[in-house]
C-alpha cells in the first residue's frame, strides 16, 4: 500500500496496565486461559504487579464486572475470559450471547479494549482443546489482542 499512510498496533505498547477477568464456572479450563494470558502478558513485557486478576461466578456476570473495573480507569485493557459448555445448559445461547454482546458493549461505551477470550464450544473437549493443548489458548489470543489494542489506541489518540 505505497503512499497510504497505515496505522497498526503493535504487541509491544510499552508500559501498562491490564485487568483479567475470568468466570469460575468451568474453572479448571477458566485457569489454564489465566495462565496463558498471564504468561503472554509477561513475555511481552507486562511486569506481573502491573496485572490485577479478578473473578466472577459466571460468563453472564463478566460484562459488569468489566464495566466496573473500565470505570475505574485504572487499566489499559481488560480481558475477559471463561468456558461456555453447549452441552451443559440448555441456556448456552443467552449466557453466551449475552456475555458477547455485553462485552461487546462495555468495551465501546467505555473506551477501552475488552477483549474476548471466551470459549464457546460444543464439548469439554473442544474446550480443552483450545485451553493449552491443541488448539492454542485462547486466553494467550486474547491477552495478545489487548496488547495490541493498547498500542494502537494510543497511535490513534
Ligand atoms: N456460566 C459459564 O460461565 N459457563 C457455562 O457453561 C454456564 N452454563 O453452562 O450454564 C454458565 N452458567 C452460569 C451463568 O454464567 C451465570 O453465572 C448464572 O446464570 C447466574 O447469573
Amino acid at each position: 500500500m505505497n503512499g497510504i499512510e497505515q496505522i497498526e498496533g503493535s504487541y509491544l505498547p510499552g508500559p501498562g496496565r491490564y485487568a483479567i477477568v475470568v468466570a469460575r464456572f468451568n474453572e479448571l479450563i477458566g485457569e489454564r486461559l489465566v495462565e496463558g494470558a498471564i504468561d503472554a502478558l509477561t513475555r511481552h513485557g507486562v511486569a506481573r504487579e502491573n496485572i490485577t486478576l479478578v473473578r466472577v461466578p459466571g460468563a453472564f456476570e463478566l460484562p459488569l464486572a468489566a464495566k466496573r473495573l473500565a470505570a475505574q480507569k485504572r487499566y489499559d485493557a481488560i480481558i475477559a475470559l471463561g468456558v461456555v459448555i453447549r452441552g451443559q445448559t440448555p441456556h448456552f445461547e443467552y449466557v453466551a450471547g449475552e456475555c458477547a454482546s455485553g462485552i461487546a458493549r462495555v468495551s465501546q461505551e467505555m473506551d477501552i479494549p475488552v477483549t474476548f477470550g471466551v470459549l464457546t464450544t460444543e464439548s469439554i473437549e473442544q474446550a480443552m482443546e483450545r485451553a493449552g493443548s491443541k488448539a492454542g489458548n485462547k486466553g494467550a489470543d486474547a491477552a495478545m489482542t489487548a496488547l495490541e489494542m493498547v498500542d494502537l489506541l494510543r497511535k490513534l489518540t
